[in-house]
């Protein structure tokens, strides 16, 4: 497919101001009329000829089509499977009616309207309502819709689409019902949903600040409706946030959710309509994790807040799909991070940057968060544009601070609400708000890679200063772009031997550092502007250890000059939680690089006590609620060591490395580890809030490290792990003890596998959970199991939760498995995706990303990396999707 570039991007000559959609639902032939109301944006000279009116299609059949209620004649229009053209559209506005004939039961990509296990569903974004009509599919173009659907009444009592119900009823003569729906703000079609099936459902009720009563409804398959319960809790939490945080009320009189069990996202932030993968919807003790509730909560906040930012304003491009997605996630992060703890939040929030963006960041996949250009923008849903898209507005509102940051959000909602804009018009509006030049600081919009910071620092006891030396270094991306310095902001404080933060009289830095700057020093912030920056802080009464990126104040690698006795003294002093749990971090990459080097090289690794005692500390350490403390207990993970090593990488090297740090700590501390989560309090019942499903994860870090300890002298210590699965009473510890069992490879654990799998074969969501976590099993030979899973009758490969579960948690979390060394790893998923290609694209790309950082890889395995993906870029009739994704991964 042809590259589609940001330099190109020009409005529509023709504005759509209304469209009246009428569905005649089937199974497998959907008639669907639309009725588009077309005036010419600029009206020409009269006697010029309009330009011809050119619209998307994506596999459509045209069955009609009329100008004013005329028939065209053959020659005045041009109708092909992807494209509509009117030659000569009337100089008046006009309405053209389209009627289009399509196949949801035979719509295996899922995108456009599908059908699944009876029920009839949409998914429009991106570019999936050219697959219902012909449309201007692109989100600058805004109109009122209308939606009349029709269906026998018996298998599809429930009709739903945007905005509110005005007219619903029997057809008459017929044992067929419709329904109307109407949404008076006007959107782009990919905000466009219909839903009609056989479902149960929960209602609720919402009352704005303001007054305004919403009627709150979840839709889901009949008999799950209890498990709705909590999601509906989250969303009434999430809609009174956004009233008190960003000042944003809902706005129609309903707002209604479907949960689905076939679905690519995760979710869709249709106006008033949102559409959900059931997996972030359905949640009870029985059937979800603690993991689970947060997700559900973090994805009900996150679609929900999309009403203001997403759908009221909307991107004006694909190319501004970080404009609602980064800060979308950012909204949604701070809900979560004020309705469970801050540390905890951003912690976890860091760990998932670090395992999903930063490496895509540091491969071929790297692009900017506002790309220029792109072949295929499904393949832009991702975790820089998501994740790094929301460290941005983190940064923006440190940068400014808490008062500019809302009052920049204000003038936006104010000024564009009911537009299509870009980053550009974000910018302004709090540069214009706070009177700051934000030229610099847009850079991280436009450069792509992950900023390294080096500071090195030196304490002058006579002279009482500080020196700091910072420097950035801007990594070579696959554009190939040369860069300019980013504004990168540093949170710090100067940690004095008692641990708290010593002060200052007075800094000398650069002139470059201006008023923002030093009012950012006042506020522990320092901003580094330029490629390289020195600053002294005098008076500082005490030899101090600079504690640096606070918070994880920007997505950047650190490298600072700190001794291991600093990060000790760190990780047991900073006041900043954060930095505390990042100076263990520290500790264990350092012990675990030098170990991978040592095993590498033939010897036997060996670490610091000093670390296993640190380790004991925090978790013994009540300060700290135990959330943060299981946290702190978990080690770098394979994928973020192997992406430090970054060349030659033997990924089993990496595993016996982690292994054996863990086996160090365990024999040295585990006792004291699992002293200190025995002396949690018991917990009565099941309850999936913060405090204890940190007290669960306290546990099992602990008991973890009593395996490993266990493995180090060769005894398994299974039989502990075997009773808490058996005894259970809720999945977070059925499932966490069945991980343990099967990970840890301790006797008795295909029994358990047996067992959940008999006590939850009628759950599907929970059976992904049992897929995975044999996907996830350490070792070569678990590529073996995994072909034999493909087999399991409760595996298809239509249903991409499944897929998700046993393919890509194979291909991207198990490091060990996937890359074998005889290349079997990458036919296996290589072969799935090129099978999968041809029913649904969307999933069949996303697999195809697990061989992202194939080349940090040792010669044996890159060759076979690189083979595997060379097949299947040969293989005839690949999907625009995945053929991008390979391209740009072979480079
Ligand atoms: N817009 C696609 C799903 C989401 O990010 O909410
Ligand atoms: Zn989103």
């Amino acid at each position: 497919a042809a590259v589609v570039r940001l330099e190109d991007y020009r409005p529509t000559d023709y504005a759509i101001d209304t469209v009246d959609l009428d569905f005649r639902l089937d199974p497998t032939a959907t008639q669907v009329t639309a009725s588009l109301a077309v005036r010419r944006r600029e009206p020409s000279p009269t006697q010029a000829e309009n330009p011809p009116l050119i619209l998307d299609g994506d596999g459509l059949k045209l069955k009609q089509v009329f100008v004013d209620g005329r028939t065209l004649s053959a020659d005045e229009y041009e109708a092909t499977p992807n494209r509509f053209t009117l030659h000569t559209p009337p100089h008046e506005p006009f309405t053209l009616k389209i009627v289009t004939e399509i196949d949801p039961e035979n719509n295996t990509a899922l995108m456009g309207l599908y059908r699944s296990s009876g029920v009839y569903t949409t998914q429009c974004e991106a570019e999936g309502f050219r697959r219902i009509t012909y449309f201007y599919d692109r989100p600058d173009v805004l109109a009122v819709y209308t939606v009349r659907m029709e269906a026998p009444r018996a298998g599809t009592p429930v009709m739903l689409s945007n905005g509110n119900l005005i007219q619903s009823g029997p057809v008459d003569g017929s044992d067929r019902h419709y329904a109307v729906w109407h949404d008076p703000f006007p959107k782009p079609s990919y905000l466009f949903a219909l839903v009609a099936g056989d479902l149960g459902s929960i209602h609720d009720e919402f009352v704005t600040a303001s007054g305004r009563r919403v009627r709150l409804g979840i839709f889901c398959e009949h008999g799950k409706e209890e498990r709705c319960r909590y999601a509906m809790d989250a969303l009434k939490r999430s809609m009174r946030w956004d009233e008190e945080v960003f000042g944003r009320e809902y706005d129609l009189d309903v707002f209604n959710i479907v949960a689905v069990s076939d679905f690519n996202m995760g979710a869709m932030e249709n106006k008033g309509l949102n559409v959900f993968n059931d997996k972030y919807v359905l949640v009870d003790a029985e059937t979800g994790t603690d993991m689970d509730y947060a997700h559900v909560e973090g994805v009900i906040a996150h679609e929900y807040f999309h009403n203001w930012t997403g759908d009221r304003i909307t991107c004006r491009d694909w190319f501004q799909l970080c404009l609602k997605e980064g800060l979308t996630v950012f909204r949604d992060q701070e809900f979560s991070s004020d309705m469970r703890s801050r540390p905890v939040k951003r912690i976890s929030d860091v760990i998932g940057l670090r395992q999903a963006q930063f490496p895509e960041d540091a491969g071929p996949l790297a692009h900017p968060v506002r790309p220029t250009a792109y072949r295929e923008i499904n393949n832009f849903y991702t975790a820089t544009v998501y994740e790094k898209g929301a460290e941005i507005c983190r940064m923006l509102k440190l940068v400014l601070g808490d008062e500019g940051f809302r009052a920049g959000m204000d003038l936006y909602f104010e000024r564009h609400d009911g537009g299509a804009v870009t980053i550009e018009d974000f910018i302004e509006c709090f540069a214009e708000a706070t009177g700051r030049d934000l030229t610099q600081f847009s850079l991280w919009y436009h450069q792509a890679g992950t900023p390294k910071v080096t500071l090195s620092h030196t304490y002058d006891e006579k002279a009482e200063t500080l020196s700091l030396s910072l420097a950035q270094e801007l990594p070579r991306t696959p554009d190939n772009k040369p860069k300019e310095p980013q504004l990168i902001p540093l949170s710090f404080g100067l940690v004095g031997p008692d641990g708290q933060d010593l002060s200052w009289e007075d800094v000398d830095g650069p002139a470059a550092l201006g008023e923002a700057g030093k009012d950012a020093l006042g506020r522990g912030l320092i901003l580094l502007s330029d490629k390289e920056m020195n600053l002294t802080f005098r008076g500082v009464r005490a030899e101090a250890v600079p504690s640096v990126l606070r918070g994880f104040s920007a997505p950047v690698h650190l490298e600072a000059d700190l001794t291991d006795d600093d990060l000790f003294f760190l990780a047991r002093q900073d006041t900043d939680a954060f930095n505390r749990w990042e100076a263990l971090q520290s500790l264990a990459r350092r012990a675990i690089l030098s170990g991978y080097q040592t095993l590498a090289s033939g010897g036997a690794a060996s670490f610091d006590p000093r670390l296993a005692a640190a380790f004991a500390e925090l978790a013994e350490n009540t300060d700290f609620d135990p959330a943060f403390r299981a946290l702190a207990l978990a080690l770098p993970s394979e994928n973020e060591i192997a992406q430090l090593i970054a060349k030659d990488v033997d990924p089993d090297i990496v595993y016996e490395t982690r292994q054996a740090l863990a086996g160090f700590i365990g024999e040295k501390s585990a006792e004291r580890i699992v002293e200190a989560a025995k002396r949690e309090p018991a917990m009565p019942a099941y309850s999936p809030d913060a405090d204890n499903a940190g007290r669960r994860a306290l546990t099992f870090a602990a008991w973890r490290y009593q395996i490993a300890a266990g493995k180090a002298r060769g005894q398994d210590e299974g039989t502990q792990v075997r009773r808490s699965f058996e005894t259970a009473t809720n999945l977070t510890e059925r499932l966490a003890a069945l991980r343990l069992l099967v990970h840890e490879n301790l006797t008795g654990s295909s029994a358990a596998l047996d067992a959940f799998f008999e006590r939850y074969s009628d759950n599907p969501l929970v059976l992904d959970k049992w897929f995975a976590v044999q996907a996830m099993q350490p070792g070569h030979e678990t590529l073996k199991k995994v072909e034999a899973l493909t087999q399991n009758p409760a595996f298809s490969w239509k249903t991409p939760n499944r897929v998700y579960s046993l393919v890509r948690t194979f291909g991207a979390g198990n490091p060990t498995a996937f890359n074998r060394p005889d290349g079997a790893g990458y036919h296996f998923l290589a072969n799935a995706i090129a099978d999968l290609d041809k029913s649904n694209p969307s999933v069949a790309s996303r697999l195809a990303t697990c061989f992202r950082s194939y080349r940090l890889l040792e010669p044996g395995r890159r060759t076979h990396a690189e083979a595997a993906l060379r097949a299947l870029a040969d293989r005839p009739d690949l999907s625009t999707d995945v053929a991008d994704i390979v391209i740009r991964t072979l480079g």
